[in-house]
């Protein structure tokens, strides 16, 4: 078990569940295999009735004698009225329907689907459900995604390094494409499609011009073409500037028609190779990033130019908000309100403007970002990173499912109560037809794809609460534990409740009571609350937290930056009492002094260790009740995960002392009595370094 086969295990079903599929489904009635989607379809549930069974389903032509059927609606139309085809029709284009139908009067398990990407996926959940061992007579089961887009977002490099990827270089392998065809594209691709995930976006969102060059579009052609019948388009990083780096332009200004005209032929270029080409991901004027700012031109103009050239093939494109400047430092978690919502419905039809889910970057815990629910007339895209670049890499356990539930269930208030982040996404509040949502994925060459058996949990969720942001990450969890190891419930019931609780261990290890970027220079790693020296004040730790022998925390409210004016007036409340308000968000909105009383009656001095204290006790917890699951693991997934516990509660440790050791320095309070002093000195933290860290 070295992790490989992620969702798609397919163990040996145990003798009385194998009997109850055995009577239920004796033969297989595929259909039209010329269909390369059906085809897969059909591949797929042989492979899982081989492994599952230990042999492949019998197939008959004959639907008279048939026990296990994929139709289409309009094939199901033709033979039976057993099912509902209004019903059917709600499902759209890719959800599916698994049923028992009465089909010539004889029982059927059905799935049907009103296309063939709906009958793949039925196929995936039929599978599924069958290693959940949910008795397939009771089965009635339909669903369809809520989300249009899904889609992950490779940071990977063309020379094969990714950025923030902890999981070995990037699966593709660039130089060699498009000759070689790694089989572990396709598997890729299953492993995708099998929770729903369309779209992948192939190169960084740092890009090189080059990935838009012919010799590059045609490598990402061949992975288009073994990704197609899985229903996964091809989406590529695109730079702004590519017209000057590519071919020579004098500028990449969008009213410049000669750069206008020139994106429209590179469209059509993609599109003669890539015919279902998704579109273009964008980061302008982000980070040194070329953009349309660099003419004096919002990001609207600079969009719609990309969206003009792309629509007459139905592409799209996904425009990163996610920007910041030195030059409006007070409080970079404002920004991308004030340069993005006066654009609200400047954009054309076919741009979403994908949105990190926090105001600043991917940390252990944010607000929700304050552009959800603020731009009405514009489709809005979430952007997730499922790569753990703020908590932990791969040695850190954290399920992040609870962090997206978190965020996606954030009530924005908007059109009042009940106006979620969810539904701002899902188009629901606004009445958007283009949806979309993005996860930065934390895939790699390394065996077991994602660097850690448990960071394939993170993969996993993404892909469920993209298809449905209502999910629940208890139930994606368990799911994921059952599939992944065993369903046992001796085994699951204490995983699960380690795996839920471990993302808030990592936010009071590291940035307890809504602290935010602490982290060390560079590597995202280790603590760094002290790093005051960088160009830009906001890539500081002490810019973010405030510290000093008064207080601690970043004032968002009027008599700060006023953030906080960013959301609802009804959110906006709710934060804008310290006293009251949620303090798990606390320090994220308030300045306060060290002696401010928390809602516990302590100090915020002895809260914040407290916290901390409680991070490093989670974290021992965690290994002492993975320790007690030994009996129910193989022994290759046991260790490693023993021995990344084994860093996680030293680096927890090592996280407590050097932030309890800086604060303690800069408030002037000693550690509470009682209460463990740190290891070492300040000065010693502070002179670690961390050349090679992964991922930069
Ligand atoms: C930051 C990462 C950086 C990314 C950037 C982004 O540190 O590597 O390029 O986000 O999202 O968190 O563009």
């Amino acid at each position: 078990e070295d992790g490989y086969d992620l969702w798609l295990r397919y163990q040996t079903l145990p003798e009385s569940y194998a009997k109850d599929v055995n009577r239920t489904i004796k033969n297989l009635v595929p259909g039209d295999i010329n269909d390369p989607t059906r085809a897969l379809a059909i591949e797929e549930l042989q492979t899982g009735f081989s492994k599952m069974l230990g042999k492949p389903l019998p197939i008959k032509s004959n639907a008279g004698k048939a026990s296990l059927m994929l139709l289409t609606s309009e094939a199901l139309a033709q033979i039976s009225n057993d099912v509902d085809t209004a019903k059917l029709t709600e499902l759209g284009d890719e959800g599916y329907l698994l049923t028992q139908a009465k089909i010539n009067n004889k029982p059927v398990t059905l799935i049907a689907a009103n296309s063939e990407q709906g009958l793949l996926y039925g196929a995936f959940e039929l599978l599924q459900q069958m290693q959940l061992q949910t008795s397939l007579k009771e089965l009635n089961h339909s669903s369809s995604p809520k989300i249009q887009r899904r889609v992950l977002n490779h940071w990977d490099n063309l020379d094969g390094s990714v950025e923030r990827g902890y999981a070995g270089s990037s699966i593709w392998d660039w130089w060699e494409l498009p000759g070689v065809i790694n089989p572990r594209y396709k598997d890729y691709a299953r492993a995708n499609a099998a929770l729903g995930i369309n779209g992948t976006v192939l190169n960084n969102v740092n890009s090189k011009a080059i990935s838009l060059d012919h010799r590059y579009i045609e490598k990402a052609a061949a992975l288009a073409e073994v990704f197609r019948p899985y229903g996964i388009k091809v989406y590529l990083s695109a730079r702004f500037n590519a017209p000057m780096e590519l071919d020579g332009f004098e500028n990449a200004d969008p009213q410049n028609p000669k750069v206008r005209q020139w994106w429209k032929d590179k469209a059509k270029e993609i599109y003669q190779i890539i015919p279902n080409f998704g579109g273009f991901l964008v980061k302008a004027n982000s980070e040194g990033q070329p953009g349309p700012g660099d003419y004096g031109r919002s990001h609207a103009e600079g969009a719609n130019m990309l969206a003009e050239a792309l629509e007459p093939y139905g592409g799209i494109v996904m425009w990163r908000a996610f920007v910041y400047s030195e030059h409006d430092a007070e409080d970079r978690g404002k920004q991308a309100y004030n340069e993005f919502k006066p654009l609200d419905g400047k954009f054309k039809d076919n741009v979403l403007l994908q949105v990190k889910n926090g105001p600043i970057d991917f940390q252990p815990r944010e607000p929700y970002h304050p552009l959800f629910g603020a731009m009405p007339n514009t489709p809005l895209m979430m952007e997730f990173q499922i790569t753990k670049e703020y908590l932990g890499f791969a040695t850190h356990i954290a399920y992040l499912a609870p962090l997206y539930q978190e965020v996606l269930a954030a009530d924005t208030f908007a059109k009042g109560k009940g106006s979620t982040v969810a539904k701002v996404i899902d188009g629901s509040l606004d009445g958007h037809k283009l949806t979309g949502i993005a996860g930065v994925a934390n895939i790699g060459h390394h065996r077991n794809w994602s660097g850690s058996i448990f960071n394939q949990a993170n993969w996993y969720a993404f892909g469920r609460l993209a298809w449905d942001p209502y999910a629940d990450s208890q139930t994606i969890g368990r799911d994921w534990l059952a599939l992944t190891f065993t369903n046992e419930e001796q085994f699951t019931e204490p995983t699960l409740g380690m795996m839920m609780r471990s993302r808030e261990a990592v936010v009071d290890y590291m940035t307890p009571l809504g602290l935010a970027h602490l982290m060390a220079t560079g590597h995202h790693y280790g603590p760094g609350p002290w790093v005051s020296d960088l160009g830009r004040p906001e890539w500081n730790p002490a810019y973010y937290h405030k510290a000093d022998k008064n207080g601690i925390g970043f004032d968002r409210t009027k008599t700060g930056s006023n953030a906080l004016a960013q959301y609802s007036k009804e959110v906006a409340q709710s934060f804008a009492d310290p006293k009251t308000m949620d303090e798990r968000y606390l320090l994220w909105f308030h300045h306060l002094p060290w002696d401010f009383k928390l809602q516990s009656g302590k100090t915020l001095w002895q809260g914040l260790v407290e916290h901390y204290d409680h991070g490093v006790e989670e974290a021992k917890a965690m290994q002492q009740t993975w320790q007690s699951l030994k009996p129910y693991v193989d022994q290759e997934r046991f260790t490693d995960t023993a021995q990344r516990l084994q860093i996680q509660v030293d680096e927890a440790q090592w996280w407590r002392d050097a932030s309890l050791a800086y604060f303690s320095h800069v408030s002037g309070k000693a550690i509470p009595q009682g209460t463990t002093p740190p290891k070492h000195d300040l000065q010693y933290y502070i002179k670690l370094s961390f050349p090679y860290a992964p991922g930069n």
